[in-house]
């Protein structure tokens, strides 16, 4: 799958810390990637309907990752996916009688274009499911072989795969909930705890059997169906990354059980999983979760079409704290929009305050969990002093500011 182009990114004079991230499997403040090498998931999108202000949110928080890890040295390899087969995708393009193919294919464009004026970092390996149904074949099969799945008749033929989770004595080490919570989060979510004649309620679905009128591919060996969706992401990241891989992140509504479950696969393909999982917060909207099926979004495309500059709605985002479920509001997007007004203004001259304290101040920061509002903090604190204009003059120093928030918030001025 193609990607959308990379920004430039400025190198800044040093190097950053060593970046701590919150784990939700320990709970604890860890450096994911201690080595030269970092290696990071985040599961991509399903491309039935435009990016809203969170899934935006989450993209922008993993694009500061990746800018805190490119900044302390590291060689980062970046892999994500994107759900182009998938129930509610489906489900729409029956509803608005457009092609599946079609719709993923328009959203997946639209996102791109969304990533693209929001200047975040393409992934270095973007696939779709649809080309990696090959791949997801031979790791059920594998499954299957090794005991770690098993079939159930389908109502229309065929078998369905199931993984049986007794398999894996480390199922529920990351999100770390009890049995009552896994089972409702898996019917809200996907999951199917009540279909009879499943080992356990929990043992999520690894391949399909087809379905009249759903798409189906034919599997050697499983017959025609499609993939599962756990399944999916676990042989994507371990084909892009190989196994263990750095990060596991996306929203902590991925947590349970997709990310619970991808991570089981791995354990029961490959002998691992990620060694550390980040999850960002849910951004809600009028009081709920903002989310495609109740409908209540805030799009950035509508944004960017009623003339909202992209670097605003950047710094509204960044404002939050990435892991914090926070509530989007047009007041926040106006102290965003007053704010790059006010770093604007700060950083037009060709002095001001010494920027060094700046970089040092915004780096450690970032590295300190992605800390962005402490960093937009410190920024603020600058451009107030060189507005002021009664400090010593470094010449200079607003544009070792501005490479700064481009290279680390992927702020451009
Ligand atoms: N395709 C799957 C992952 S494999 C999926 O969850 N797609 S999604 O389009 O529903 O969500 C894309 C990303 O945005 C996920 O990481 C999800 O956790 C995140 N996300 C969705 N809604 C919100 C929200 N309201 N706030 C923050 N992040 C969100
Ligand atoms: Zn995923």
């Amino acid at each position: 799958m193609l990607t959308w182009p990379a920004p430039q990114i400025p190198r800044l004079p040093g190097t950053g810390e060593p970046v701590r991230v919150l784990d939700t499997a320990s709970g604890a403040v860890v450096v994911a990637a201690p080595g030269p090498q970092a290696r990071l998931y985040v599961c991509g999108i399903t491309p039935y309907d435009a990016t809203h202000l969170g899934h935006a949110a989450t993209y922008v928080a993993f694009d500061v990752l990746v800018r805190a890890w490119r900044d302390a040295g590291q060689q980062v390899t970046y892999a994500s996916n994107v759900t182009d087969v998938d129930d509610p995708l489906l489900e729409r393009a029956t509803a608005t009688g457009v092609d599946w193919r079609e719709l993923a294919a328009q959203q997946t464009a639209l996102y791109a274009s969304d990533m693209t004026a929001l200047g975040v970092v393409p992934p270095d390996v973007y696939r779709g499911v649809v080309e990696c149904v090959p791949q997801v074949v031979a790791g059920v099969r594998r499954l299957l072989e090794s005991g770690a799945a098993y079939r159930l008749p389908a109502p229309d033929g065929g078998d369905d795969v199931y993984a049986d989770l007794s398999a894996d004595a480390a199922f529920g080490t990351v999100a770390r909930l009890d049995v009552a919570t896994m089972r409702a989060l898996s019917a809200e979510r996907g999951g199917d705890p009540d279909r009879p004649g499943k080992r356990s309620a929990l043992d999520p679905l690894l391949w399909r059997a087809e379905r009249p009128g759903e798409p189906a591919w034919e599997a050697p060996g499983l017959g025609r169906g499609r993939p599962g969706w756990h399944v999916e992401c676990a042989v994507i990241a371990a084909d892009a990354l190989g196994v263990p891989y750095d990060v596991q992140g996306g929203g902590s509504d991925l947590a349970f059980p997709h990310h619970e479950c991808s991570a089981s696969h791995l354990r029961m393909l490959d002998g691992a999983a990620a060694g550390t999982h980040v999850h960002t917060g849910m951004v809600g909207y009028q009081g709920h979760k903002m989310s495609k099926s109740l409908g209540n979004l805030v799009l950035v495309s509508a944004l960017l079409a009623a003339g909202v500059e992209p670097m605003a709605i950047r710094l509204a985002l960044l404002a939050h704290r990435y892991r914090d479920d926070w509530e989007w509001t047009d007041a926040g997007l106006a102290a965003a929009q007053e704010r790059l007004v006010t770093w604007r203004r700060a950083l037009a001259g060709n002095g001001g305050p010494d920027a060094g304290p700046v970089l040092a101040a915004v780096r450690a920061a970032v590295a300190d969990d992605l800390d962005t509002p402490r960093a937009l903090a410190v920024v603020d604190a600058w451009s107030v002093t060189a507005l002021v204009g009664e400090v010593p003059f470094h010449e200079g120093a607003p544009g070792v500011v501005a490479r700064t928030i481009d290279a680390l918030l992927g702020v451009r001025m």
